[in-house]
């Protein structure tokens, strides 16, 4: 094959993937974005990644490892495109069977996803069939510039190794008018999807006034210093953490929650219903267990929600149902002590977030939010099942990716202030920063420098043990290079381990150190 004809049929290929998922994309904005090819594809890799890749995948791409994946995944489609184009200029047959191959993957991919019916089939499926399509009208249909080049021996050229210059424009042309048509039915389907989303319900929404309001945030709970987290974390700046590569909408009109399984009284409440419950206000900081020592996977909001106590109380779990199986609208499952849920802390299925209703990417409408415990074990968002089971006989989304089926928080101090390449001068120098050990809450933070004695930080107020809180300390900085350290003890007296131990399985142990120089 000439390098012409392998150029030609590379970009027939790409032409063929491009109207396939840019089509699949607008065929998606009626059967779910979840359906669209490469969000499914995306989504049983993320599913399926061992845990290693995702933890690096994170590191690697921060907050944007999603889309780090969706493009990563549009790339290699790219090059394979490209490939089964090169072959089908030789055989037609093989690049619509490469063609018939990927939209297989695509529908196993789509209609395997949790909570997916029959019709998540069809944006691969159609997708396939018009990709194949345009393949045959670049390849061996009327856009064919043909005759083929071709500079094989045996094979008599009759044009060399450029095809005529009227059957070049006229390929070129369709296959830039078929790219464009492409790009356009993505962005599309995109936007027509967002419009079809919850945004317009969740601003429709208007939150019930709480029968027990948030305690109020005392003075001085906010040092109110630049580089120091606020108190009380924005929805704007609040970390996210989660699987779904498209974010889930859920309808509030549509929504119900069963709470099933081991349970005396099942239970199905619609959103009505659960507005209509006696609603509590409550500030609970929210952490992750992938967080690293010093890092900022962890946020303080203020919550409304019913108690989830309450509602388990209706349906009186049996003997034995020691674990409660929130459930994702995606598939996602967390699993949460019953007890801890019973024991009278503030466990919330939240609907409202410093004020709004969730943001979707929190999970509007409802989710679990629980002091003390990790959210990957109970802060499910999008939740639409309470399921009551044991935990001999369910492992959650986590457990068996190597995650502890456990997950209480432990505790931790973070130094905010100062930050490594800040520049300090000699003198009375503010280290600051925030400490956490949710409903055990924390007791003392302690500072020291190089090394040297543990001096005492002082410990700004709190609304309660559920939440983070801001401590600071007067350095008297000399001249040099310094290392500042800091350690919490809970309420328990219990002081933080400075053993160092990494996020997996089950939370990250050792102190925060941050190293300046002083001039
Ligand atoms: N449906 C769903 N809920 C989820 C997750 C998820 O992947 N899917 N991740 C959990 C994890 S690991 C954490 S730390 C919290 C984070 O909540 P946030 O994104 O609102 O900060 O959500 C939890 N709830
Ligand atoms: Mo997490």
């Amino acid at each position: 094959m000439s390098s012409t004809s392998r150029g030609y049929g590379a970009l027939a290929g790409i032409t063929a993937a491009a109207v396939a998922v840019g089509s699949a994309e607008l065929v998606a904005v009626g059967t779910g974005a979840r359906s669209a090819p490469l969000v499914a594809v995306g989504g049983v890799v993320v599913d399926a990644a061992p845990e290693p890749a995702k933890q690096f995948a994170i590191e690697l791409f921060g907050g944007y490892d999603k889309i780090a994946l969706l493009v990563g995944t549009a790339v290699l489609l790219g090059a394979f495109a490209a490939l089964l184009g090169m072959l089908a200029v030789r055989r037609l047959v093989v690049g619509l069977a490469g063609v018939a191959l990927f939209a297989v993957v695509g529908v196993a991919a789509a209609v395997t996803r949790p909570g997916a019916g029959f019709p998540a089939a069809l944006p691969s499926l159609l997708g396939g069939l018009l990709g194949g399509f345009v393949l045959w009208l670049l390849v061996a249909g009327p856009l064919e510039p043909q005759p083929w080049p071709t500079a094989s021996p045996g094979e008599a050229p009759s044009t060399g190794d450029r095809p005529a210059p009227e059957g070049r424009r006229r390929f070129l042309t369709g296959a830039g008018l078929l790219v464009g048509a492409a790009a356009l039915s993505g962005v599309g389907g995109r936007w027509l999807a967002g419009r079809r989303g919850v945004a317009e319900a969740r601003s429709a929404l208007t939150l019930p006034t709480p029968v027990s309001p948030a305690p109020p945030v005392p003075a001085g709970a906010d040092l109110a210093r630049s580089q120091l987290a606020p108190y009380v974390t924005s929805n704007a700046a609040f970390y996210r953490i989660d699987t779904a590569l498209a974010v889930p909408q859920v309808d509030p009109e549509t929504w119900r929650l069963r709470i099933h399984g081991r349970v005396r009284n099942p239970i199905t409440l619609t959103f009505a219903e659960l507005l209509a419950r006696p609603m509590v206000e409550r500030y609970v900081t929210l952490a992750c267990v992938s967080n690293e020592v010093g890092g900022d996977l962890v946020g303080n909001a203020r919550w409304l929600g019913v108690p989830i106590r309450e509602l388990l109380d209706e349906a009186e779990p049996l003997d034995g149902a020691d674990q409660v199986v929130g459930r994702s609208v995606d598939g996602w499952t967390c699993g949460t002590p019953t007890e801890v849920l019973r024991d009278g802390r503030d466990a919330l299925l939240a609907v409202g977030m410093n004020g709004e209703p969730l943001p979707v990417e929190h999970g509007f409408p409802v989710r679990m939010v629980v002091p003390g415990l990790y959210g990957y074990v109970s802060a499910c968002k999008w939740l639409v099942e309470l399921e009551l089971t044991s935990f001999a006989d369910f492992d959650a989304y986590w457990v068996p990716r190597g995650w502890s089926a456990r997950g209480p928080v432990k505790t931790q101090s973070r130094i905010d202030v100062p930050r490594p390449r800040n520049r300090l001068t000699a003198g009375p120098v503010t280290v600051a920063g925030v400490a956490w050990a949710q409903h055990v809450g924390i007791a003392g933070v302690e500072v020291r420098v190089d090394g040297g004695p543990w001096q005492p930080a002082t410990l700004a107020p709190a609304v309660s043990a559920d939440t983070w809180v801001q401590w600071s300390w007067q350095w008297a900085a000399t001249a040099g290079e310094h290392t500042v350290e800091v350690r919490a003890t809970d309420r328990t007296g219990a002081v933080q381990t400075g053993r160092r131990r990494p996020v997996a399985p089950d939370g990250a142990t050792g102190w925060h150190r941050v190293t300046v120089n002083v001039r």
